[in-house]
């Protein structure tokens, strides 16, 4: 299922996760491949990338309408059913929906045609320092619907005082039929609201806003990661003609001065950067491999998870709801060159990701920033505007939460007074020589004469590679285990006593595999950077960043 708990009740969920059959287009394979899955994990297809349709037959007892949920597809999808294409979705880590008015009843051809090949038509995957994979990557879902639906909800909730909260709720009902006069009502905490919905002619998408006071409140945050469920319904007749739940949290998270805030308090971010990759899996991880990644690191000490460089897998956040981690989320943009930068479908691909990742997660307690455009053109005027442009969509679709970049422009950039957090990335000792704690110092007393003064600045990035099981005791050597250990205790001591710094993320936790044009740059075509290797097992550095993790957190506001 997409999510980890019970979205609805009186709605009929079921799940198309399994195995469904699969055939490429120019290698000639008739296979079958699980859904959630990589192809890559398939022996034949261990190396391919290209087109490949996933099908599979599905059966309705009765004609009405359907919606296909999709979690996500890398990268991109068309969908077709009994042959006609019905929906269509680019970028592999949000999801999207297909939703067919009226189908009818008995047995039907569900397809997916699949492409992860880098072509002018994507301009957000390109060949990068983590793996594109191919498949259908996150699971499959068929809702049977009446004659309207709760499409969408938007929880807010605002401290008004200690333990209390005013919420407001922005629900977006489509009709599916016409439909008379219906009755929306939404409860959270024990406390809730109603409100009447006019008549909806079919296919009419109405937005409604409840709004009411919840007292005796726990807040959330990472030692006690207290959830509420948020339980919507939509009645006629005194009948539930659809339902939603979601599950929420109530926090403050403010950036004050140069502190980063979170229920008034100022917070030290202890975190780790994760993709979405598993030596095994591929980015199709299940949640028991999420879990185990989130327990891994709160052994280590940390408190946050940033969600390099895409939105991320919705389980994968009810966990860190649920476990109480604080997570930086981004969209999906790493590194990209200037010339995809200047492309309009560049600017359109990107613009729907905002959209998509804030309308799929903002209800997550546990995201307490947003992030756009990681080391793109922050030196130029050119980027200037792409990126007030781009920081400026996500305040106007959340104005809740800060946002932030992630940049290594050192001493050459120009937007450092763009983002309400300064984020920086730095590999001194790795790509540079200079030692941390002074390379850190110069860097941010030249950030803060140029953009960065009065805000809270973040270590979005520091680390250094090793290759698994190579040690080099005497000489500690670039790759060894023993080198990562160094550098990195150098790196995190320097950090963390740097009074002007509010937290560091590591780069990064586990190895990823790299697309292979990154091959020659990266030994074993994996980002070696991890903390533990693609499998999870821990590399030597695990034992430093949990004795500084731990330390710190001792002195962190719980
Ligand atoms: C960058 C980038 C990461 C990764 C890292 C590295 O800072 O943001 O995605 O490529 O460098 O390993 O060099």
């Amino acid at each position: 299922m997409i999510r980890l708990f019970r979205e609805h009740e009186a709605r009929r969920v079921y799940s198309l996760d399994g195995l469904w059959q699969l055939q490429t287009e120019n290698r000639a394979l008739d296979l079958k491949a699980l859904v959630p899955g990589v192809w890559e994990r398939l022996p034949e297809l261990a190396d391919w990338r290209g087109v490949a349709t996933y099908s599979r037959n599905v059966r309705l007892e009765a004609d009405g309408p359907v919606l296909l949920r999709f979690g996500g597809v890398s990268h991109t999808a068309e969908v077709l059913w009994d042959g006609e294409a019905v929906g269509r979705h680019y970028n592999a880590f949000t999801g999207f929906e297909v939703l067919l008015m009226q189908a009818s009843a008995g047995e039907h051809l569900l397809q997916v045609q699949v492409d992860n090949r880098f072509t002018e038509a994507s301009t957000l995957h390109i060949p990068n320092d983590y793996m594109t994979y191919g498949g259908i990557t996150r699971p499959v879902e068929m809702h049977l619907l009446r004659q309207a639906r709760i499409a969408h909800m938007t929880f807010r909730a605002e401290e008004t005082d200690a333990g209390s909260f005013s919420v407001s709720l922005e629900v977006e009902l489509q009709a599916l039929a016409d439909c008379g006069p219906m009755l929306l009502s939404a409860c959270v905490a024990g406390t809730g609201a109603e409100c009447d919905v006019p008549p909806l002619r079919r296919g009419e998408i109405k937005t409604l806003h409840l709004s009411f006071d919840v007292n005796g409140i726990e807040r959330w945050c990472p030692a006690n990661p207290r959830l509420y469920t948020l339980d919507a319904r939509l009645r006629a007749d005194g009948c539930t003609v659809d339902d939603l739940r979601d599950r929420v949290g109530f926090r403050t998270i403010k950036v004050e001065g140069t502190r980063i805030e979170l229920n008034r308090r100022p917070v030290k971010i202890l975190g780790f950067n994760r993709h979405e990759d598993h030596g095994q899996l591929g980015c199709a991880m299940t949640p028991e491999l999420m879990e185990h990644d989130l327990q891994l690191m709160r052994s280590m000490g940390a408190n946050a998870v940033r969600t390099c460089h895409y939105p991320n897998d919705a389980r994968f956040l009810d966990l860190c709801d649920e476990i109480g981690f604080m997570v930086w989320e981004e969209h999906h943009a790493r590194a990209l060159p200037g010339e995809i930068l200047r492309k309009p479908l560049f600017s359109e691909q990107i613009a729907k990701c905002n959209e998509e990742m804030i309308r799929q997660h903002a209800n997550h307690p546990s995201i307490c920033m947003w992030g756009v455009l990681n080391e793109c053109e922050t030196e130029t005027e050119f980027g200037r505007e792409l990126y007030a442009r781009n920081l400026g969509q996500l305040r106007k679709l959340d104005p809740t939460r800060p946002v932030t970049f992630a940049t290594c422009r050192h001493y050459t950039d120009l937007c450092l007074d763009l983002p309400d957090i300064v984020s920086w990335n730095i590999y001194p000792q790795w790509y540079e020589d200079e030692p941390a704690a002074e390379f850190l110092r110069r860097l941010l007393a030249w950030s803060d004469v140029h953009g960065a003064a009065g805000r809270p600045v973040l270590i979005s990035e520091i680390g250094a590679g090793a290759i698994p099981g190579y040690h080099d005791p005497l000489r500690r050597g670039k790759w060894s285990e023993e080198r990562q250990a160094d550098i990195l205790r150098d790196q995190l001591l320097a950090v963390l006593a740097d009074k002007r710094v509010s937290g560091v993320f590591i780069w990064q936790f586990a190895d990823v595999r790299v697309d292979e044009e990154w091959a020659m740059r990266r030994p074993r075509t994996m980002n070696n950077k991890g903390v533990v290797d693609e499998y999870r097992r821990p590399k030597m550095c695990c034992e430093a960043v949990r004795d500084i993790f731990t330390r710190e957190s001792g002195e962190n506001v719980k």
